[in-house]
């Protein structure tokens, strides 16, 4: 299998995200978790680990706001130089806003932070010299893993770094800038195929449910934890079916915490439905390892066993699948999950 990276991920690496009691925490998504999925990868006999090939902003711009894709590419430099606008002695290695637009706002400000707030759906997406960059190559890896599907790979794989889902067509949050999965999907439809995302990462993929929301271009499905209990809190409930001609074309399946295998495939079994009767002839997993036993962000119990289910049961689809790498942050398991879950679809 084709598994697509890139070093430019280890640019990304802010020192700390902010939770609720504006408590400043280690961020989870950390260089090593890419550096030992390679290494583990590396010692598979399938594992073909490649450079992404160069599409260019392109597809990133079929997806992301020309604004916002170019916010993100100043943003810190804009930091660096103004040294902010409060004054010398405020100084941050991270770029994070602190106001974020209420519900009736139209206005987009031209301050730095009042931009940082508008383009952030929250406090988990900092922004540092390399973020652009980063979630550039990252982009990069889940078309080149498109494109080996349309050369004639049944799969592919790209090791994102930053992660996608939750970020939408001009907002990053949760670890994500560019929604890797979503630019991968409109890559496809653009080549002509029908395309369905399903986002198997613990959390709610509101990005990619908010990109697709108002077109039935692509399906997209997303299983998670309930977002009245997780993050992103704001969407990912059952009753978001889309809109307009997407009337019916988005299905979110919240689960409860502690969800485990049988509970999981019951409700996989479900989308997976959905799926064939959409008649996809290619399809986008959003493939977050954070649904397994012991991750530290998530609180569902899906045990090895139940990781090689949930890949047959996509296998047994009998599409193309572009894998893009979601969350999954239990660095002494991720490697090997991975490798478990593709090890059994193929
Ligand atoms: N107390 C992905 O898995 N944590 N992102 C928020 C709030 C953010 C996870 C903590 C988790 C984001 C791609
Ligand atoms: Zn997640």
């Amino acid at each position: 299998m084709k598994i697509y990276k890139s070093e430019s991920h280890k640019l990304h690496n802010p020192e700390f995200e902010v939770y609720e009691g504006g408590l400043k925490l280690p961020i989870f998504d950390v260089p090593p978790r890419i550096d030992s999925l390679l290494a583990t990868l590396a010692k598979t006999s399938w594992a073909e680990l490649l450079e992404p090939e160069y599409f260019g902003l392109d597809p990133v711009l079929a997806v992301h706001d020309a604004d916002y894709v170019s916010f993100l590419q100043s943003a810190f430099t804009e930091w660096e130089t103004s040294g902010g606008e409060l004054g010398p002695e405020y100084t941050s290695p991270v770029l994070l806003p602190a106001s974020f637009p209420p519900r009736r706002s139209t206005k987009i400000p031209k301050s730095l932070f009042g931009r940082c707030g508008y383009y952030s759906l929250g406090t988990n997406a900092p922004i540092v010299n390399g973020t652009f960059k980063a979630a550039f190559e990252a982009a990069q890896c889940a078309v080149s893993a498109a494109k080996a599907i349309n050369v004639g790979s049944l799969s592919a794989f790209a090791a994102c770094r930053p992660p996608g889902h939750h970020a939408g067509i001009d907002y990053c949050g949760g670890y994500c800038y560019f929604n890797n999965a979503a630019i991968a999907a409109k890559w496809l439809v653009k080549q002509n195929y029908k395309c369905a995302i399903l986002d198997i990462d613990f959390h709610a993929g509101n990005g990619t449910q908010d990109i697709f929301y108002d077109t039935p271009e692509v399906l997209t499905l997303s299983i998670h934890a309930n977002p009245m209990h997780h993050f992103p809190s704001f969407m990912g409930y059952q009753d978001e079916r889309g809109s307009g001609e997407g009337l019916g074309y988005h299905y979110n399946f919240p689960l409860p915490s502690g969800t485990g295998d049988a509970d999981y495939l019951m409700t996989l079994k479900k989308a997976t439905a959905v799926i064939r009767e959409f008649k996809p002839t290619a399809m986008v997993v959003s493939l977050g390892l954070d649904i397994c036993e012991g991750d530290p962000t998530g609180n569902f119990t899906i045990s090895v066993v139940g990781l090689r289910n949930i890949a047959e049961q996509i296998s047994e689809l009998g599409l193309p699948v572009v894998f893009c790498l979601e969350g999954g942050y239990n660095l002494n398991t991720l490697g090997l999950n991975v490798i478990t879950f593709l090890e059994a679809f193929l």
